[in-house]
């Protein structure tokens, strides 16, 4: 099955996606999802430029040598942009071979290890009644599982908060903002993380007062604490019992939750920003952590994150695959069918897709009863409609850039 061409489309329905299509001499294609928010470009360019003429001629059938030979032979070896074209080409291959075998992907991983993956959706509020509001929105349409985010006294704009723009409308949340103009520049969020430790345990309480013990609950620092804050955080929010505390440090420094670890049984999730496995250094060996939050889009596609999560099984960790909005929907039907199929499966992020990504991204996977299903489709199970891609061209669009009430730059 020789690979006759490999093309990189970037669409923007709502949001920036960049797709790999690689096509075989016997007509077959497959996808991937290279997208890496506000740095779309580059890995466009570096999929034109540097993989697809390397790709054309290529066995379509020899995975893993095509992910060793684009990943060691660059020498240069993960970084964001690297990892997210080497993802694309990865999924795209696996998308072919499941679709040669006559199969869903899920199945050539080893078939289904449940009926579905258990879903977690994103509740947010300015306060406390906007936060009851909105989880009593996402159980309506079928969620078991939910993530809080709250806004902070004091603060105008907070990460992970997003409020109905009318009574009753969907709470839909997408950080990076786009912008037509000649030169585009990242919005500013503002944040003070004591006002921030006083107020979520309240936040937790009232949430547990209203929902009951039973409901998993879930909560994203997004890497804003010193590892003795997070330490804080994690014992104080211990009374209401959440699923995990995600990305509570700063992602580069591994060894910061050895002392979050000794100080709180809140069980701890990280990963989004990795784009190896390389990256969790003790993190699994010392079992750090609870669950790991790689994309399979930035972590380097099917073949590394199954090994991912094959390291992470024998340490007794599970997983909880990023599934946000900018992964687009090839990249979130690959985590669907790992989800199905490995056995240390632990959780699945769920952001719906807007109406809009759906006119470019024709999936075929489910959602019944909280749990997600990739379908029987052959293959990853989403095709890419080109002429609706065509209408929705490019936007410049950036992650917000998060400053301390004093001005100084903070992890966003
Ligand atoms: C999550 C993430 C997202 C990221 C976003 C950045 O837990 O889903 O933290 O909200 O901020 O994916 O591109
Ligand atoms: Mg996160």
């Amino acid at each position: 099955m020789k690979i006759i061409a490999a093309d990189v489309i970037v669409s923007s329905p709502g949001r920036n996606f960049v797709t790999l299509r690689v096509t075989t001499e016997d007509g077959v294609t497959g996808l991937g999802d290279g997208t890496l928010n506000g740095r779309e470009l580059a890995v466009e360019a570096y999929l034109r430029e540097h993989v697809a003429p390397l790709l054309v001629g290529r066995d379509a059938g020899r995975i893993e040598d095509t992910w060793q030979y684009l990943y060691r032979g660059a020498y240069w070896r993960r970084g964001p942009v690297t990892m997210a074209a080497v993802a694309a080409v990865d999924m795209a291959l696996w998308d072919i071979k499941a679709k040669a075998a006559g199969m869903p992907l899920y199945q050539l991983l080893g078939g289904a290890s449940r009926t579905g993956a258990l879903a977690y959706g994103h509740a947010s509020g300015r306060d406390v009644p906007e936060i009851l509001d909105s989880v009593r929105a996402h159980l309506a349409q079928g969620y078991r599982a939910i993530r809080i985010q709250s806004g902070i006294p004091g603060l105008d704009s907070v990460y992970g908060v997003a409020s109905p723009a009318a009574p009753g409308q969907r709470y839909d949340y997408e950080p990076a903002r786009r912008s037509q103009d000649a030169h585009p520049r990242p919005p500013e969020e503002q944040w003070d993380t004591r006002a921030y430790l006083r107020h979520m345990p309240r936040v937790f309480e009232a949430v547990r007062e209203e929902f009951g013990p039973e409901l998993p609950l879930l909560h994203d620092g997004h890497h804003r604490m010193t590892p003795i804050q997070a330490a804080r955080l994690g014992k104080d929010l211990e009374p209401y019992d959440l699923f995990w505390l995600e990305d509570c440090t700063p992602a580069e420094d591994p060894t910061a939750l050895r002392l979050v670890r000794q100080h709180t049984t809140t069980p701890l999730a990280i990963g989004e920003v990795f784009n190896s496995l390389h990256d969790y250094g003790p993190l699994l060996s010392e079992r750090l952590i609870d669950y790991v939050r790689s994309a399979v889009t930035h972590v380097g596609g099917v073949t590394a994150m199954r090994k991912l999560l094959d390291l992470a099984a024998v340490h007794g960790v599970k997983s909880g695959i990023h599934g946000p909005t900018d992964i687009s929907p090839v990249g979130m039907a690959a985590a669907l069918h790992l989800d199905l199929a490995v056995h240390n499966f632990g959780i699945q992020e769920y952001m719906p897709h807007t109406e809009r990504t759906l006119e470019v991204f024709r999936t075929s996977f489910t959602f019944e009863d909280g749990l997600l299903h990739p379908s029987d489709t052959h293959g990853l199970g989403v095709e890419l409609d080109d002429e609706a891609a065509a209408r929705f061209p490019y936007v410049p669009a950036y992650l917000p850039v998060n400053r301390l009430t004093d001005g100084t730059v903070h992890d966003w």
